[in-house]
C-alpha cells in the first residue's frame, strides 16, 4: 500500500515509517521540521543523537535497500499539501504531523494559539486535500486518549449509546480535555467525523495514551536510524522521564498526589497499531475511533516500577511529589475500553522488568549528554501560580 507519513521526522512518524517499509508498502515521509525549531527554541535535545530526515532515509535505504519519497513541507500550506497528495497518490496518510506537547500548549497566549492553528489548520488541509485529490485514501489520525479527561464513568471507543427521555441514540462520547492541545485533538476530531459525514471521506481516530520506549526493531539496525526520545518537562512523557531521572541520579518527579491513572503503551505497539489500521481500512464516510493503548498505571505506580528496577541495576533512586504544575484530579475513577484493536489482531508489548531494564541501560549509554537544567517542570496550568512558575517547589 502507498502509505504517506505526515510528521515523519517525529519520535513516533519515524519509526512507523520505517516499520511499514520493512514490511513492503511505499512509503513516504513528509515533514517541515517544525520539532527540531521547538527544540532550539527551549534549548533541549533528544537524548539519543538523531541524524537529519534526509540522512535517515539515505541511511534506510542503504540498510533496508527500500526507498522512501521525502516531502518537505508545512501542512499548514495548503499548495504543498494538495501537491504531495496528486504526486505520491498515497492510499493511507498516517498523520502525526502536530504540536504534540501539553505542557508546550499551556507556556503562553502565543503557544496556545499556534498550538491550536498549528494543529487545526494541518488537519483541515489534509481533508481538503483528500477530498480534491484522493477521495478514496484512509486518514489514520493520531488523536489522544486526553481527549476524553477523566470522567466518573467507563470510556468508550469514541461513541456511547445513551438514552434521554426515553430516547436513543449512539453520540461522540463527552470530551474533558486538560489542555489546551488535548483541546486541538477533540476540534480535530470534530472536523474529521463532519469530513467523512459529508464528503464521504473514511478516516480512523486513534486515541493515544502516552507512548514509552526508545527502540524499535528497525531504529535497532543501525546508530542512524535512532528516534527521538525526549525527557525534558515539555516535550518527554512520564515513564520516559523517570528513566533519565533514575540514569541521572535525580528524584522521579511525581505531580502531586500520583494517583492520576493513564493507559500507556510500548512504542512498538504505536507502529502495530497503525498497521493494523491500515491494513483493515474503515468504509468510505466511516469515522471511526480505537483507543489506542495496553494497560493503565497511576504515574506513583510507574515511578515505584522504575524505582525497583533501578534498584536492581546499583541506582539509588528517590521519588519525589512536586506540587501539580497541571490543573487535573490526582485520584479519579478510570475504566476505558481498548478492545477494537486487540480484535483485530494486536498483541501487547507490556510493561515488565526486562523492558524497564532495556530502557534503563539504554540511556545509561547516552548519560553523559543528559541536561538536569531542563528536567524540572517550569510551565503551570494555574494562572494563579504562573508568576513564581521559575521555581518549582518540592510537595512533601
Ligand atoms: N507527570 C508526572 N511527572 C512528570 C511528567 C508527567 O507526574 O514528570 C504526570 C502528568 O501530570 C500527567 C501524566 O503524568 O498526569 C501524563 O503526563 P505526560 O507528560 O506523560 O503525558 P501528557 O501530557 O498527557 O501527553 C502525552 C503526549 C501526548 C499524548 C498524551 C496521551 O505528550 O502527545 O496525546 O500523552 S494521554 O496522556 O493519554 O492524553
Amino acid at each position: 500500500m502507498r502509505v504517506l507519513i505526515a510528521g515523519g521526522d517525529g519520535y513516533l512518524g519515524w519509526p512507523t515509517a520505517m516499520y511499514l517499509s520493512r514490511r513492503g508498502h511505499e512509503v513516504a515521509v513528509l515533514d517541515n521540521f517544525a520539532k527540531r525549531r521547538w527544540e532550539m527554541e527551549r534549548n533541549v535535545e533528544p537524548l539519543i543523537p538523531i541524524c537529519t530526515l534526509h540522512d535517515r532515509v539515505k541511511a534506510w535505504r542503504e540498510v533496508s535497500g527500500r526507498t522512501m519519497e521525502l516531502f518537505v513541507a508545512d501542512l499548514r500550506n495548503y499548495g504543498v499539501v494538495k501537491e504531495a497528495l496528486e504526486t505520491f497518490r498515497p492510499e493511507a496518510i498516517v498523520h502525526y504531523g502536530e504540536q504534540p506537547s501539553a505542557p508546550y500548549s499551556m507556556i503562553d497566549h502565543n503557544r496556545a494559539v499556534f498550538t491550536q492553528v498549528n494543529n487545526l489548520s494541518g488537519t483541515l488541509n489534509l481533508l481538503w486535500a483528500m477530498r480534491e485529490c484522493a477521495p478514496d485514501c484512509h486518514l489514520v489520525k493520531l488523536g489522544t486518549m486526553g481527549e476524553y479527561g477523566t470522567p466518573n464513568i467507563d470510556i468508550e471507543e469514541g461513541f456511547i449509546e445513551i438514552e434521554h427521555k426515553g430516547r436513543r441514540d449512539t453520540l461522540p462520547f463527552p470530551k474533558q480535555p486538560g489542555s489546551f492541545y488535548h483541546l486541538s485533538k477533540v476540534h480535530d476530531s470534530h472536523n474529521i467525523l463532519f469530513a467523512c459525514r459529508i464528503w464521504k471521506l473514511r478516516s480512523t481516530d486513534l486515541n493515544q495514551g502516552v507512548v514509552y520506549g526508545i527502540d524499535t526493531d528497525e531504529t535497532l539496525l543501525d546508530p542512524r536510524l535512532a528516534t527521538s526520545f525526549h525527557y525534558d518537562e515539555v516535550f518527554g512523557t512520564a515513564l520516559n522521564r523517570f528513566c533519565v531521572q533514575a540514569v541521572a541520579g535525580l528524584p522521579l518527579t511525581v505531580y502531586g498526589r500520583g494517583g492520576q491513572r493513564r493507559g500507556f503503551l510500548n512504542i512498538r505497539d504505536t507502529l502495530r497499531c497503525v498497521e493494523l489500521s491500515i491494513v483493515h481500512p474503515p468504509q468510505a464516510g466511516e469515522y471511526r475511533v480505537f483507543n489506542q493503548f495496553t494497560e493503565t498505571f497511576n504515574i506513583l505506580e510507574l515511578a515505584e516500577l522504575v524505582k525497583k528496577q533501578a534498584a536492581q541495576l546499583g541506582m539509588d533512586v528517590r521519588i519525589q511529589h512536586l506540587e501539580n504544575p497541571r490543573v487535573e484530579a490526582e485520584e479519579h475513577y478510570y475504566n476505558p475500553r481498548h478492545q477494537k484493536l486487540i480484535e483485530l489482531g494486536l498483541v501487547p508489548h507490556l510493561l515488565s522488568d526486562v523492558l524497564l531494564t532495556s530502557m534503563l541501560e539504554r540511556v545509561r549509554e547516552h548519560a553523559h549528554r543528559i541536561k538536569q537544567d531542563i528536567i524540572l517542570p517550569h510551565v503551570t496550568w494555574d494562572r494563579r501560580r504562573a508568576a513564581d512558575a521559575r521555581t518549582p517547589r518540592a510537595r512533601t
